[in-house]
């Protein structure tokens, strides 16, 4: 296993104010003309992070990333929907516990299915808590993890799973509203696991403009992941990048770190 490069990066952004923007490619949906219309897109506009993964098995994953690695500026993090998705060729992995569920297989099971082959590989590993929510309608994650979402009003029970996750060793939080969601992880929620956690975190999930990018960066969140927006139609990432871009040195000017937050909760007004 790699030593933490990717993490590192993360930390460091996160200390320096600076938010960061993950595409998500799932194996599946990437043929050959709209991997090659992709891959054209990000090399012009690349993420901070291209991350892999899906709900199903895919044979794919080690051309896509070899492509991608060779096109593209960005640092590839697999996201795998299970153990079988996993590939030398990525740069880190989140290693993924379904923490909001309660199925065991999402929880360890998949992880000792993979554990020895990535502990032989070059891969760096990043324990990730992995915490969906109710997004407005069943998510894939939902159904093939058979577990249910925790429900958006749950605040306390939202908290608690991410310090507990924290409290296990866990260096990211990632909330998950599930692809394609409805109603995106709520400026609520981020900010108050937000202020609950001292590891970064990531958001995704039903996050299909600029506006509601903004708006999670606003509350807390470190790391925004887009996925079905780009599938949809994949000229938009540079609009996106462009907002993270314009976003972070407009920051620049303002704030210092990450505590300076700008998003205000209505709690605390005074
Ligand atoms: C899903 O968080 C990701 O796992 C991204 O969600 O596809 O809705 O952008 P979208």
């Amino acid at each position: 296993m790699k030593q933490n490069t990717i993490y590192r990066k993360i930390l460091l952004n996160r200390e320096l104010g600076k938010k960061m923007f993950a595409v998500l490619i799932d194996p599946e949906k990437c043929n050959g003309r709209h991997l090659a219309s992709m891959v054209a897109y990000l090399k012009i506009s690349p993420p901070d992070f291209i991350f892999i993964g899906g709900s199903h098995i895919s044979n794919s994953i080690n051309n896509i990333i070899e492509v991608i690695k060779e096109e593209v500026d960005s640092s590839v993090v697999l996201f795998p929907g299970d153990a079988s998705q996993f590939s030398d060729n990525a740069d880190a992995l989140l290693f993924l516990s379904l923490t909001s569920g309660r199925n065991p297989d999402y929880l360890i099971g998949q992880h000792i299915k993979s554990a020895n082959i990535i502990k032989q590989s070059e891969v760096e590993v990043i324990p990730t808590g992995y915490i969906l929510i109710e997004g407005g309608k069943l998510s894939s994650v939902e159904y093939i993890s058979n577990t249910r979402a925790i429900p958006s009003d749950q605040i306390e029970i939202i908290k608690s799973t991410a310090i507990a996750g924290e409290l296990l060793g866990m260096h990211l939080t990632y909330l998950e509203a599930g692809s394609g969601a409805i109603q995106p992880v709520s400026k609520d929620v981020i900010f108050r696991v937000h202020n609950s956690i001292s590891t970064p975190l990531i958001v995704g999930g039903g996050i299909d403009s600029v506006e509601k990018m903004l708006n999670a960066y606003n509350a807390g969140a470190d790391i925004v992941v887009i996925g079905n927006t780009f599938e949809k139609d994949f000229s938009k990432v540079s609009e996106f990048v462009n907002a993270v871009k314009s976003y972070n040195n407009k920051e620049e000017g303002t704030h210092n770190n990450n505590n300076n937050i700008s998003y205000i909760h209505p709690d605390i007004i005074p």
